[in-house]
């Protein structure tokens, strides 16, 4: 077909193309979910099939897209890690990023259902998304701890307030003002000595977040074996994850 007069306007497009040879991290990011969790009444610190949910679409885009090594999700965000040598979309970051977000919360809104029975969508949730590049195993690694650590800071900060306010009476103000200036060991005292709770014993989805690799498993039928993304929720901030996971960063053991 003869090119239209209209066509020059092609050349205005411009190619975002992500540098060679760096890993690549999309993380997404629910807008205002402090407004979404209330509206869609999420349990207080944590709501364990919200963050189910989260979990399972985050799986769906890690089975879609093979070149993601590891995913790690907290709260309303999730991080997709994808390989230093990836060519995905020739590394075309706006399709990257758009895809996996779209992918993302397509799914979301598709399981919803699965994970909440009871409470109706009331409206369309939304994610942003963002490219980052690390060039170095270790700037790779240290998005990741401060992302896991960022979940244990916020994680203790919440039970110890949803703690002061469902279990002491206090008002949320009131929580606020007592928890102000406290250090972790402070928290862990409060939870302990008032509400006999110890914070190691809650559960490890809330303290750590949920990592989701590829392993190779075994089907105990027929012995044939298969790759699958599992979830686990450890210490990624420790060397001994990623001795113990090797593949990921391409260690040969
Ligand atoms: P943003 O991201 O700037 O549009 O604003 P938000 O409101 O999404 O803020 P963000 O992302 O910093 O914090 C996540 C919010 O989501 C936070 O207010 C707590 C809420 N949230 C996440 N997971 C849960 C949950 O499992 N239970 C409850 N109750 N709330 C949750
Ligand atoms: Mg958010
Ligand atoms: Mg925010
Ligand atoms: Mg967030
Ligand atoms: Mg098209």
């Amino acid at each position: 077909m003869a090119k239209s007069k209209f066509e020059y306007v092609r050349t205005f497009e411009t190619e975002e193309k992500l540098l060679p040879n760096s890993w690549i991290v999309v993380r997404i990011d629910g807008r205002a979910f402090h407004q979404f969790s209330t509206k869609h009444n999420f349990k207080k610190p944590n709501d364990s099939n919200a963050l189910a949910l989260m979990n399972k679409a985050a799986s769906v885009v890690m089975n879609e897209f093979k070149d993601i090594s590891l995913c790690y999700g907290q709260s309303d965000e999730y991080s997709f890690v994808l390989r230093k040598d990836t060519t995905l979309y020739n590394r075309r970051a706006p399709k990257i990023m758009t895809y996996i977000n779209s992918l993302f919360s397509a799914s979301y809104v598709f399981y919803w259902s699965h994970f909440f029975k009871e409470t109706k969508l009331k409206h369309p949730p939304v994610f942003d998304a963002r490219v980052i590049l690390y060039p170095s195993d270790e700037n790779l690694r240290d998005y990741l701890s401060w992302r896991q650590a960022d979940c244990h800071i916020n994680n203790l900060y919440n039970t110890t307030f949803w703690a002061l306010v469902l279990k002491g009476g206090l008002t949320n103000a009131e929580a606020e003002k007592r928890l102000s200036g406290t250090l972790s060991s402070d928290k862990n005292e409060i939870l302990f000595s008032e509400f006999g709770t110890n914070y190691n014993n809650e559960p490890e989805m809330f303290k750590k977040g949920t990592i989701l690799l590829r392993k190779r498993v075994k089907n105990p039928k027929h012995g044939k074996t298969r790759v699958v993304v599992l979830p686990f929720h450890e210490d990624l901030i420790q060397d001994n994850f990623w001795e113990r996971n090797s593949e990921i960063l391409g260690i040969k053991s």
